[in-house]
Order: structure tokens, then C-alpha cells, then sequence
């Protein structure tokens, strides 16, 4: 139980925080080098060695790894430390084929709460506070990394989890929840409930911490009016950690990045040459204190900027804007991660072929999903299946594969617009990328 706002690290002068970093770095890369064997063949094929890194200056002599290389070296081709030295996993959610599985020593988890600790500070939290986490609980980690880092202030914490909006509510009153932890679409979404059994004047709620998935600035507002809290976005990956490598203040304006563990660089995606300050480009980290799943210049996908533009707060921590896209495919749809790839090898594992469409679009605050597959000929002229049916196995298909509800509607040959360039498999109306 403890203070997580850490005016020694988190107001640090640059100058000081580049040496803490350098030190950490040069000690990890050593580290990695020498207890990975992934890392030490792939840094020798890039002809660079453990001592020609002596500080932050030197980052990008070292070479990415994306998530290929995580599926590559699925399950433990990534571990720093025997296995006996780890704790927990996490992992992110998809499919067995992109599932990412991360490890954890104690210090790890202690590194991650402690950020989730300090994002609920500069969300104004004490240990006064009960913070509701809806994050879901398990594998995803939202839930454990907000339960953790709630734990680590000394709140009283409700581990509720994700769904059963009725108790969500229930306990919410009875318990006076003060801090809400989920996605902003569920908060949207119980904001909403509370307006319709009016609830608010028995809700305590001060604030939110919401994150995982993208959400726009007039979510934001909308969410912060019909609940009558300030919202702060939280942004991480399983990857890297979980919730918690950055977080906003009460500025608003960005999301600090935990900088004594994770050093953040914004690169050309095309090109991976790093860029200034600034420009929009492909968000990297690389961790500098975890051991179990010690991730180099891990290309993250999302789009954004950084700035080191003085914040009103204090912290010296560099800040992100929210990501602005992905230089990927992956959608966020209901919190979890769908790949259009994902969506094709269900239907080409059912016999269709890749004319398909997927529609995306949130009504009110549910995301929705909808997929168009048209039949083959031989379908047309096979009637022992009819459409319910085929689109019923589909639904199911879909289902054991991205563990999401989707709504599937089978059409006629040639009904999907064929496309003359690339194919635009998906529509996704819900413009969250603002
Ligand atoms: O979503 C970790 C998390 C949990 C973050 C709870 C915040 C709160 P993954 O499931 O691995 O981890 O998904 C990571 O989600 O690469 C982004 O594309 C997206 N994402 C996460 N936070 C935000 C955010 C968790 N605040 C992927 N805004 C990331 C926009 C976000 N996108």
C-alpha cells in the first residue's frame, strides 16, 4: 500500500532520466543477449553486439521484432528466465494462431501494477477510493493490471469483471464505487443504464479509466457528462505489459509514458527509420526492466505521436497522443482483437471462397459486426444445407475462433462488389480514429 506517485522518477529532469535509461538499457540488452538465444542470433545477424550500446543514443542499432517473431517463437522462445522463476501468464485476445503469450516474474508484475498504481494516482486516486474494475479478469489484462495497481494504492477494490450490468450497478451503489476501471465503451454503455433507471444522484463515481480500444474525444466528453466523472485514457498491450505503459493526467493532453520501463520511439513504418519528435509514425517499445518477456524495440502497429512539450502536471514523462490507426489490419471490435485474416480462414475452412465482406459500425455504444460472405455455385446447387444453417455454422465458426458474437447473412453469387486494386474487405463506420 503506497504512494505511486513518484515525484523522483515520474518528474525526473530529461537529462537524468536518459542516464537511468541508458543504464537500464545497456544492462538489458547485455542481459537479453546473453539469456536469449532468439535475441543473440538475430542481433549477430545484424551485426551488432551487446557493447556497442552504451546509452539510449544507440537504440536503433538494434533490431525490431514484430509479432511474426512472437508466433514464431510462441510458446517460450522469448523467455529471459527459466521457467520456474515465472509467476503468471497473460495473454492478448484472438485466435490460437496470433495469440501472444506473455510471462511474468514477481518484479514484473510488481513493475506492472506499480504503473497501474500511478495511472490511478494521476487519476486523483487514494487510498480512500473504491475503484469498480469491468476490465475483464483472467488471461486479458485489463482486469488483472487495474485489480493489481488498485491493490498497490490501497483501495478497496471490486474485482467485478466484464458483463452483468445489473450487479455492475447494484454494487456500484451499494458499495460507492469512486474510481470506474473498463472500456469506454462499457462505461458508455452503463452511463447510459444509470441515465435510464436514474441512478445518478446514488452513484458516487469521480472518475474513469478507460482504455483498450479506441475511443474519440467526444466519447470522452459524452461519457464524463451522462456519468458526471473526469475520464482518463490508459493505453498498453499484453505485450509490453498490459494497461499502464502510459497513462493520462489531468491534463488530458496525452498519455505519459512510463519512461523508467519502457522507452518509446516513433518510427516510418514503411521504412523503420526513427522520426523526429512530433510526426506521426509506428509506436515501438523497448523494455528495460522486465525479464521474463524482455521485449527490444517491439513494433507495436499503433499510430501516433510523442511530445516533450512541458506538461502543467509536472511529469516529465514524454507523452503519446492516442493512437490514430494501426499500420495493420487489427480492429478492436467489442475489446478484443480481430484480424479480417482470422474472419477469411473460418469461411475458406467452411468451403466459401474469399468474397466476403466485413461491416463494422457501433450502435449507441455496442460495437457491432457483421460478415457478408456470398455462396460458391456449388452451394447454389447443393440443397441439403439451407442458408440458416450454413450461416448458423458460421456464427459458431466465428465464435470458437475470436470468442465475439458476429452476425453472419450468406448472399447470392456475385452480390460482394469485386474491387480492381486491393480488395476493401472491411467497412468500418464507427470513424474512432479521430
Ligand atoms: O488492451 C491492454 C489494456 C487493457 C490497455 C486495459 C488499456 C486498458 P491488448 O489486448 O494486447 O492489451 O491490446 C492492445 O489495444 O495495441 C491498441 O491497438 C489497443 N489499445 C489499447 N489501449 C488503447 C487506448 C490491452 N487507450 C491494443 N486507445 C493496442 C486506443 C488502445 N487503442
Amino acid at each position: 500500500m503506497g504512494n505511486y506517485f513518484q515525484p523522483e522518477i515520474e518528474t525526473m529532469p530529461l537529462e537524468q532520466l536518459k542516464v537511468l535509461q541508458s543504464e537500464r538499457l545497456v544492462e538489458q540488452v547485455k542481459y537479453v543477449y546473453d539469456h536469449v538465444k532468439f535475441y543473440h542470433d538475430k542481433m549477430d545477424e545484424a551485426g551488432v553486439k551487446p557493447w556497442d550500446i552504451h546509452g539510449v543514443e544507440d537504440l536503433h542499432k538494434l533490431p525490431f521484432i514484430n509479432k511474426d517473431d512472437l508466433r514464431d517463437q510462441y510458446p517460450y522462445g522469448l523467455l529471459g528466465v527459466p521457467l520456474s522463476e515465472c509467476v503468471r501468464i497473460q495473454s492478448t485476445s484472438g485466435t490460437t494462431g496470433r495469440r501472444v503469450v506473455a510471462f511474468y516474474t514477481q518484479a514484473d508484475l510488481d513493475v506492472w501494477e506499480e504503473c497501474c498504481a500511478r495511472a490511478i494516482m494521476a487519476a486523483g486516486g487514494t487510498k480512500e477510493d473504491v475503484v469498480h474494475v469491468c476490465y475483464g479478469y483472467g488471461l486479458f489484462t485489463g482486469g488483472p493490471g487495474l485489480n493489481g495497481g488498485s491493490h498497490k494504492v490501497g483501495c478497496l477494490t471490486l474485482p467485478m469483471s466484464s458483463g452483468n450490468t445489473e450487479r455492475q450497478l447494484q454494487f456500484m451503489e451499494d458499495l460507492g464505487s469512486t474510481i470506474l476501471c473498463c472500456t469506454p465503451s462499457y462505461a458508455a454503455n452503463l452511463g447510459e443504464s444509470i441515465v435510464a433507471r436514474g441512478l445518478k444522484d446514488k452513484i458516487k463515481l469521480k472518475a474513469g479509466i478507460f482504455g483498450a480500444e479506441p475511443w474519440t474525444e467526444e466519447m470522452r466528453h459524452n461519457i464524463e457528462e451522462t456519468l458526471g466523472i473526469k475520464a482518463y485514457d490508459i493505453y498498453g498491450l499484453t505485450e509490453i505489459s498490459g494497461p499502464g505503459v502510459s497513462f493520462e493526467c489531468e491534463e488530458q493532453k496525452g498519455m505519459h509514458v512510463q519512461e523508467d520501463h519502457f522507452i518509446p520511439e516513433i518510427i516510418n513504418p514503411e521504412t523503420g527509420e526513427v522520426l523526429p519528435e512530433g510526426e506521426v509514425g509506428e509506436l515501438v517499445f523497448t523494455c528495460i526492466t522486465k525479464k521474463a518477456f524482455p521485449l527490444l524495440r517491439y513494433r507495436t502497429r499503433d499510430l501516433c505521436y510523442l511530445t516533450r512539450e512541458k506538461c502543467s502536471c509536472g511529469r516529465t514523462h514524454v507523452r503519446m497522443h492516442k493512437p490514430m490507426g494501426r499500420s495493420d489490419d487489427m480492429m478492436v471490435v467489442k475489446g478484443v482483437n480481430v484480424w479480417p485474416s482470422q474472419i477469411e480462414a473460418v469461411l475458406l475452412n467452411q468451403g466459401y471462397q474469399a468474397n466476403y465482406q466485413i461491416v463494422v459500425d457501433r450502435i449507441g455504444n455496442n460495437d457491432t459486426i457483421e460478415v457478408q460472405v456470398e455462396l460458391t455455385p456449388e452451394m447454389v446447387a447443393d440443397n441439403s444445407k439451407s442458408v440458416a444453417e450454413r450461416e448458423k455454422k458460421i456464427v459458431a465458426g466465428l465464435k470458437s475462433m475470436l470468442g465475439i458474437l458476429v452476425q453472419v447473412k450468406v448472399v447470392e453469387p456475385m452480390t460482394i462488389p469485386r474491387s480492381e486494386g486491393k480488395a476493401k474487405r472491411v467497412v468500418d463506420k464507427r470513424d474512432l480514429y479521430r
